[in-house]
């Protein structure tokens, strides 16, 4: 996690960084610069997405998460996650089952839509769910640096692991946003 944090992300930051550098775009928010990319010169849009996303997706998973974690059950999303997914276990094994289906790098998540409808979705290297108008409350990092130092090719465990520190106040909170 330190590593992950404080060379991945940080490497991310730096990039982003140089990238806006003359843009004037500098000290817009990283969510604005996201949903308005396409604005920015035609060269750079990629880059942007791959260095900014990684920016946002870092700090969102970095927010996610706490030390003490949190007794899943009592989310006081509980009943709008089982009305959604059947139960909170298929909540869970839903989500799981996304990200063990990320091929090579990317994100699992649970999002709010328009309609305030939970739903789980996935996207891929370092896309975020703003980019498809979707709110992310939760996500998960699955691209093997996020794990492979600890469980190597075993993100099975990792994403077991990682249901356990799980900040469920800070996903409320969004939620509720
Ligand atoms: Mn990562």
């Amino acid at each position: 996690m330190e590593i992950h944090h404080t060379k991945h992300h940080a490497t991310y930051i730096q990039n982003l960084n140089i990238l806006l550098e003359d843009t004037g775009w500098q000290e817009q928010s990283i969510e604005e610069i996201l949903l308005h990319f396409w604005q920015l010169p035609q060269e750079i849009h990629q880059g942007v997405i791959n260095h900014g996303g990684g920016h946002l997706n870092h700090t969102l998973f970095r927010h996610r998460l706490s030390p003490s974690g949190g007794v899943l059950q009592e989310w006081s999303l509980s009943s709008l996650l089982v009305s959604t997914f059947g139960s909170f276990d298929d909540f869970k094994a839903q989500f799981s089952a996304t990200a063990m289906s990320v091929f090579w790098s990317g994100r699992a998540w649970l999002c709010k839509d328009k309609s305030s409808n939970l739903i789980i979705h996935k996207t891929a290297n370092q896309n975020n769910p703003l980019m498809d108008w979707l709110t992310p409350l939760l996500g998960l990092d699955v691209r093997e640096h996020a794990y492979y130092l600890k469980y190597q090719n075993r993100r099975a465990e990792y994403v077991q692991a990682w249901w356990e520190i799980v900040n469920r106040e800070k996903v409320e909170e969004l939620y509720l946003r």
